[in-house]
């Protein structure tokens, strides 16, 4: 039995099939966590999330942004952008089924040792508190609310966390945090105009994961979203978005014995 992490598909489906037979992956036997954004920009986002769907026994998915803006678009909290590649999903007779399944899963997930997440946590989260403000906003996305929160999610305001935020700003600032967030300022807010990689980036800017954190150094996060960054492996870190969408590999990481897999994209 083996777990194995997977970065942001978007919609490569062929490079999925191919990364999974690659790792003789057994859905009977092993798990598979994805780090978010199944869907978009890339050809097949149906038959990635129909796939995903068909062994959901076997899957811990947290949902990513692009994840997020299909779920907001099928409930007609967003328009449909000219680079969206979803037509598919929202157009398919079982489209219902597969939307209602992905609106279900959660921004954050942590077991044992091993912590999943699209973008990142902010420094003040520990891994208590993620799970909470996860919870709260899993609460509201599997309710009648949710059209109303994935209508009032957009944008970048504010840009830091308070425990005393309430409303759409506090739900704003958590979803921004779990599935935007690359870079912190040097006051912690967070700015989503840099996706660049590190080398380049603005001397008062910081990568999220570099900033000064409570979080125990045992239990390693995994995440996806900064393809810019590339594969990154820190001593409690895997990003893992090696940017398969704009023509990388898809990576995966598996967790009990660290190794890495990739295949080059085969959706181009
Ligand atoms: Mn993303």
């Amino acid at each position: 039995m083996a777990t194995y992490a997977i970065g942001d598909v978007q919609g490569c489906a062929r490079t999925l099939l191919t990364l999974l037979r690659t790792l003789h992956f057994d859905a009977g036997k092993d798990r598979l966590w994805l780090a978010g954004d199944l869907v978009n920009r890339g050809p097949d986002s149906l038959t990635v999330l129909r796939y995903l769907y068909n062994i959901k026994n076997s899957v811990q998915v947290v949902l990513g942004n692009h994840d997020l803006h299909l779920l907001a678009v099928a409930s007609g909290g967003a328009s449909l952008r000219d680079d969206d590649t979803i037509g598919d999903v929202l157009n398919a007779p079982d489209s219902q089924e597969l939307l209602y399944w992905l609106r279900q899963q959660p921004l954050f997930f942590k077991k044992d040792h091993h912590a999943l997440v699209h973008a990142g946590l902010l420094p003040s989260w520990d891994f208590v508190m993620a799970q909470a403000l996860s919870s709260e906003i899993e609460t509201l996305l599997k309710s009648d609310a949710h059209p109303e929160l994935l209508k009032n999610m957009r944008g970048g305001k504010p840009p830091h966390w308070s425990e005393k935020l309430e409303g759409w700003e506090r739900y704003r600032v958590i979803i921004n945090a779990f599935t935007r967030m690359r870079v912190c300022d040097e006051t912690g807010g967070m700015d989503f105009t840099y996706k660049g990689n590190c080398e380049n980036m603005p001397e008062n800017y910081s990568p999220w994961f570099n900033l000064p954190t409570q979080r125990p150094k045992n239990i390693t996060l995994i995440c996806g979203h900064w393809s810019a960054l590339g594969l990154h492996i820190d001593r409690n870190l895997v990003s893992i978005d090696s940017g398969c969408i704009w023509g990388g590999p898809l990576t995966a990481y598996c967790l009990e014995t660290q190794k890495i897999t990739q295949v080059s994209n085969q959706d181009q």
